[in-house]
């Protein structure tokens, strides 16, 4: 299942998908075992800042009134408000200070799933010369599906850390499917070394 062994090189960055309150248990749109993503993904950033590598991570930063929360006939309850607690990042999530920090789906009448849909994303990582994204967080059959589709687009070699995402399924076979559909895209697998995740 998974294609490569992690060798960190200049021209990766590690982008950490919508790890925020309001998807992990307890919050307004928990994904079931969201939390799990933490410890490997804090594995992933000491790596990364072991190698002086950039580290990005986005965040779901929604309005109040947004189009997506039920209230105006979205899918979702209301979730990552922009500046509300349900909207910081996981507190156990060791981000550096130093870390990329990309808001999307800002705008009150538009959702966005991927975190390169109305940001700078793309052109960020162009000028910091990243040509290859590690992805990690939440949810895998939106956020992340949808951010690694885009890297593809772009340009970017993209593999998924299987082990540091988790899905909503609200079928089922959502999350399995979305792998499926990020591997067809030409992403490909790793999961973190066993060796990497102590603490
Ligand atoms: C997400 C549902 C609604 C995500 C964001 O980050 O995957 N899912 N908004
Ligand atoms: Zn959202």
């Amino acid at each position: 299942m998974d294609d490569t062994a992690p060798r960190l090189q200049p021209g990766d960055a590690l982008v950490i998908v919508d790890v925020q309150n309001d998807f992990l248990p307890g919050g307004q749109l928990p994904v079931p075992e969201g939390d799990a993503v933490i410890r490997p993904l804090n594995a992933w950033i000491r790596a990364f800042r072991a190698a002086d590598l950039p580290i990005v991570a986005t965040r779901d930063w929604h309005p109040a009134d947004h189009c997506s929360f039920q209230a105006r006939g979205g899918p979702w309850p209301p979730h990552c408000v922009a500046g509300t607690p349900g909207a910081e990042f996981a507190p156990g999530l060791r981000l550096p200070e130093d870390v990329i920090v990309i808001s999307k789906a800002t705008s009150p009448d538009r959702d966005a799933y991927s975190g390169f849909e109305g940001t700078d994303l793309a052109e960020r990582l162009r000028e910091l010369g990243v040509k290859r994204l590690f992805v990690g967080g939440l949810a895998t059959d939106y956020c992340v599906l949808n951010t690694v589709l885009d890297a593809l687009k772009e340009g970017f070699e993209t593999l998924v850390i299987t082990d540091a995402i988790r899905a909503v399924n609200v079928n089922p076979d959502d999350g399995d499917k979305a792998l499926e559909r990020m591997r067809n895209a030409g992403a490909r697998f790793v999961t973190t070394p066993a060796e990497w995740l102590r603490e």
